[in-house]
Order: C-alpha cells, then structure tokens, then sequence
C-alpha cells in the first residue's frame, strides 16, 4: 500500500491537482461498482496505507502546548456533538476536547432516567415506544446567521423524528416524529433572519402514505423535504420531491435551503442507486412554499394534515434541480452567504453553486447549471466542506483521509479557465474522515481558529480495546496558513456531525427555576392532591393509584418511608429543595429497576407498578453530601 501513499504525496504536490490518476480513478470506479461493500473494502485498504504515523502527527507533538487548558481554567468554545446510533448529544470543551456533558435525546439514560421519567415520556410522547434513534446532525437556532443560544435541534435517522434541545437546561424538551417521511437525515436550521424553519430531509423512498400499497412498485415511492417550526415544533409544510433527500443547509437569505440527492435513480437497490452519472442539488424556494401554503394551493397525503406543495418536476415553483456529479453527499454555506457547495461523494469535485444566481433560476432567467461557478478536484471521496472565513474551505476526503484546504475564490477563476492553483494543503487524517467543522463554521461568525475532523476509523491511534474500535476526533489548529494536526479524541458511537460556538452564545442556568414548564405534568397533580411540591411529603391514595410525594434536601429525603399495596400504581414525585449549585439528588429503587436525576431546584417523577411485595429501599443517585450514602428510605410494599 505504500503506493497510495506515494499517490496521496503526488497529489498532495500537484498544484491544479489535474487529472485525478487514472489508477485512483478506477479505484474510486470500482468501489462505485461494488457499492457500499466497496466503499467499505477502500476504506480498509487506504486505512492499511496510513498504518504508519504520519509526519503530521509527530510533528503534531510540538504543537499540543497549544490545546493544554490548565486545571481550573476553562475552554473557548462549546462543542455540541452528535453521537449517531448512540442517540444523544454530547457537550465537549473545545480546545481540551473535554467531554463535559452527555443530552440523552433518543436513547434510554440510565444515570438521568431519561426514557423512564414522566418528563421525559411526555417529551418522548408516542415515540416512547423506541428506546433508540441514530442523531446525526445537531445544529444551533440562528438570529441574522448567528447563533442564538436558544435551542439545539437535532434528527432521529432511525426513527423519522426532529427533536428540540433547550440549552439553558441542557435537556430535551420537545420530539415530533415526521410524518409521511420515511427516516430524516440531513438537518439544518433557517439561519436568518432567525430559525425560524428547522429543515428535515426525508431520505429513504416510500409510498405515501405508506400503509401495505404499492409494495412491489418503486416507482410509487417518494421522498419530502419537511419544514417544521422552530418555536412551536410544529410541522407547517413538506414538499414533495423527486430523488431522495440526504444533506441539506440553508444561504443566508432566509429565502433558499438547499438538499444533496443521491438517489436521483430513485433506486432501490445500490446498483439503481449509481446508475446516473450526475445527481442532483435540489434548492428550495421558502418564499415560494409559504406562499402556495397560505393561499390552501396544497394537497394532503391521506391520513394526514400537513400541508404538502408538490415540488417534482422540472417546472414547478418550490424547487430547482441542479444537476451535480455522482451521489454528493454534504452541502454547506460559506459564511460569507454567497455559496453553497455540495461535496461530490463519488466524484472527486465540490460543486460551487452560487446563492445570489438563485432568484434568476426560479425566474427561469438562466439554466440549471448556470449556477455552478466552480468545480474543483479535491482528492476522493469529498464527504463535508467547513470554512474559516477568510476564504478557504477544507474538505474532507473519505476515501484519501484526508483534509484538502482550497481556496474558493481561486476555484472560481480556475473554472472560469484562469491558470491559478487553488489547493492549500492536504493533511492527511486518522482515518476516512466523515464532517468536519470549523468553529462558528456554519455561522456569518467563521473565525478560522479550531477545525474538528470526525474520522470513522482509529486503527493504530489507540490502545486497543476489542473489536470495536473508538472513532478518532481530531482537532486541527487552522489559525495560521497551515493546517497543524494536534489531537486525538477517541470518541464512542458514531459522531456523525458537531458544532462549535463561543462560551458567551450559550447561557445555561445552573439552579432550575421553579415555575420550569419541565414538570407541568407533576404540577398540576400536586394541584390535583392539594400538595405544595416544595413543602409536602406524603402519599395521596387514590384507588390503587399513589402518588408518594417527596422534598429532597441533603441528606434527606421528606420521608423515611414510604407505604403502598402490591398491584399499586405508584408515581414518585421528587423535588430537590437545594438552592446550591451543582448539588443534585437522584431517586433510585433497589430491584424496581428505577433511577433518575433531580437536580437543584428540579422536580422529577417516575411511574411503575409495584408488583412484588416486600421491603425495597430507596436511595439518592448522586453524591450530595458526607451522609450520601445515609440518603435513603424504604418502599413498604404490603402483599396482596
Ligand atoms: Cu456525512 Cu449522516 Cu452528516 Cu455521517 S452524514 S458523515
Ligand atoms: Cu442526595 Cu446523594
Ligand atoms: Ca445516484
């Protein structure tokens, strides 16, 4: 394999990075051909070839002062990252790449209870019956194209669901399961003038509705494009598409978003889906859509209420399809609003589509392609293109692992037949590099100082730990002219996507505030029970349904004891009186199977049936003070 190397060398030194070799591009070819198995085989061997560490890395060595935050001292940016098949959202320090904190979104949380509180089921709400979901994409709500601190918003690949992240608690508060989709994968937030719109794209091809017809008959699947709001979580329109959805981004107008298609074929097998040589970038025209909306110019899909605007075809007023080469993948705006640019997957170019060119094409003033000011051969496997303001995008390069910097600018001219180099540098990285993204990247903010690099192979870069290998995080010093590799951070399945944003973009409160809506649910039964949730421990009996109230302040909890019948329905009901910062509590029932947070300030509660009689203790999660362990009490559960 020292023969890709030398390739990767060869290229990494040519200026215009003219014609792709020929070797590499049968390479690319054939695992085109043999699909996703042949993506996967690439992938192993151009990892082979990187085995050795590269000059890179050790010189990285030197440069790791850079990323040191003493003890005590705190990091310069948020990082908010996605943890595909893993379901959550993870907080990381960034430069340290410090994990400060775990948002249990789709998945089942055994430390917070997440999946198993009242809160959280009403969140959940009919999608509770899942306890999984794949988050590939998180993003920040914006205000005039810069983050705004209010929510974060992410997509449920496994289960077709959006969800909606309050950043001041740092938890989920609302999941809307999209109908008439069938799994959501890209997700982006309207940038201005605020969010506004959260897009969702529909990726797999389906009937709509898809209750048992057409089984048989692909030629009836389809795909949509969902708005939803941002504010109300509502769905407020989808658009019927050719193709399938698989990235999506939006410009800086507020008028446009934009959607990768892979599956211009609308295939349904890997062959289908790569038999076209070009795809497609599908541009939607928001105005355009709310528009057709609110004069009722829409159809239903049956058995559901949501407004649909049909937007196939060539000549309609929702979307515009710009052909683009073979399967792309990721599509970004450059900070700068002018572009977006869609990474070509199984070509290696980026597609440069220039925003201000759009109005005129939905005018039907120019063609398709007269959009397209640039197309540059960056290496192979483009997956996902990150900025850093000062005109320089950077690529990752799946199949090469690598990141190419270019210069856009300098791509444009190329395109337009000027002899200008426009690659910066390539870097190579450990290894198949999926997102990257450079700080405040997808913001007008880009201050080209952190790249984090999402490689989905580690091989060699860690202890070994069986057969499931960490993925590898890299962060990438971008502030001078040169890329300077220097870290690792192995990270847990599979972050797909990450954010990152000045501390003072995120305002979280320490202490939860009494009148939270969290609990509105365990409010209004205190209503009910004439209990003051602050003040009162009891239990309220009503049929074989109990409600045990409980106050929490260390070390104690407002009862010792508590008394039901075996069959009961029981809910706990746990408010944590403390008003000291950092100081929670956690309710937990010995064999019940029964756990959760309840922090500062925080009213929590847990429903189950108390089906064995005997004595179970209860006891407090979370080390809250000397006497934690004495934190503590018993469940009495009467034989029936
Ligand atoms: Cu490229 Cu799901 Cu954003 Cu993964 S997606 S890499
Ligand atoms: Cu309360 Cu530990
Ligand atoms: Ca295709």
């Amino acid at each position: 394999m020292s023969g890709n190397q030398r390739d990767d060398q060869d290229l990494a030194n040519t200026p215009l990075l003219a014609p792709v070799d020929e070797g590499r591009r049968r390479f690319l070819a054939g695992s085109a051909m043999l699909g996703a198995a042949g993506m996967a085989g690439a992938a192993g061997v151009a990892g082979v070839g990187a085995l050795t560490r590269s000059p890179a890395a050790q010189a990285a060595a030197g440069d790791a002062a850079n990323i040191h935050v003493n003890p005590g001292e705190l990091d310069s940016y948020y990082g908010f990252w996605s943890s595909g098949q893993s379901g959550e959202v993870r907080v990381l320090g960034v430069p340290s790449m410090r994990e400060l904190a775990r948002i249990p979104v789709f998945n089942r949380c055994s430390a917070t209870g997440w999946g198993q509180t009242n809160e959280s089921l009403a969140v959940l709400g009919d999608s509770a019956r899942f306890q999984n979901g794949d988050l590939h994409h998180v993003h920040m709500s914006c205000t005039d194209g810069k983050y705004d601190g209010r929510y974060l918003y992410a997509n449920d690949k496994l289960n077709t669901r959006v969800a909606r992240i309050r950043l001041d608690i740092m938890r989920c508060d609302k999941i809307v399961t999209v109908p008439n989709a069938h799994s959501i994968h890209g997700l982006r937030v309207q940038k201005a003038p605020k969010t506004g719109y959260v897009f969702a794209n529909g990726e797999m091809i389906v009937p709509m509705p898809n209750d048992g017809r057409h089984l048989d008959d692909p030629d009836q699947y389809w795909s949509v494009f969902t708005g939803i709001d941002g504010e109300s979580m509502e769905i407020k329109w989808q658009v019927w598409v050719d193709g399938n959805l698989d990235n999506c981004n939006a410009d800086y107008s507020g008028r446009f978003a934009a959607a990768t298609c892979y599956n211009a074929e609308r295939g349904v097998t890997l062959q289908d889906k790569m038999r076209f040589e070009r795809d497609w970038v599908v541009v939607f025209d928001i105005h355009a859509i709310e528009r057709a909306v609110a004069n009722g110019d829409f159809l239903n899909i049956e058995g559901c209420e949501v407004p649909v605007v049909d937007g196939r075809g060539d000549n309609n007023p929702f979307t515009r399809y710009i052909p683009v080469p073979k399967n792309p993948h990721g599509i970004n705006a450059t900070p700068d609003g002018k572009y977006l640019i869609a990474n070509g997957k199984l070509s290696p170019t980026c597609t440069v589509i220039d925003t201000h060119r759009l109005p005129d094409l939905f005018d039907n003033k120019i063609e398709l392609r007269d959009t397209v000011v640039a197309e540059p051969e960056l290496g192979l496997g483009p997956l996902h293109t990150t900025y850093d303001g000062r005109g320089n995008a950077y690529t990752t390069l799946f199949i090469d692992s690598q990141v190419v910097k270019w210069n856009i600018e300098d791509a444009i001219r190329h395109y337009a037949g000027e002899e200008v180099s426009y690659i910066r540098q390539k870097l190579d990285v450990h290894y198949q590099p999926g997102h990257l993204n450079a700080t405040l990247a997808e913001t007008a903010e880009a201050d080209g100082q952190w790249l984090v690099v999402l490689s989905k192979f580690s091989k060699d870069r860690f202890l070994p730990v069986g057969p499931l290998h960490p993925e590898n995080d890299q962060l990438i010093d971008i502030s001078g002219d040169e890329m300077k590799l220097v870290h690792d951070g192995p990270a847990f399945a599979e972050p797909h996507d990450c954010i990152m944003c000045r501390p003072d973009q995120v305002r979280p409160t320490a202490i939860f505030n009494r009148d939270d809506p969290f609990w509105a649910q365990a409010r209004q039964w205190a209503e009910e029970d004439g209990v003051n949730l602050e003040t009162d421990s009891k239990v309220v009996r009503n049929g074989n349904k109990v409600r045990v109230y409980l106050t929490a302040v260390a070390p104690q909890y407002g009862l010792n004891e508590f008394r039901v019948k075996q069959g009961d329905e029981v809910t706990v009901i746990v408010t944590n009186l403390d008003r000291i910062e950092d100081l929670s509590h956690g309710f937990a029932i010995i064999n019940y199977g029964v756990s959760m947070e309840v922090n500062p300030q925080q009213t929590s509660s847990v429903t189950f049936t108390a089906d064995r009689a005997g004595v179970y203790w209860f006891f407090c999660t979370w080390f809250c003070h000397a006497l934690h362990m004495e934190m503590a009490g018993r469940m009495l559960v009467e034989p029936a």
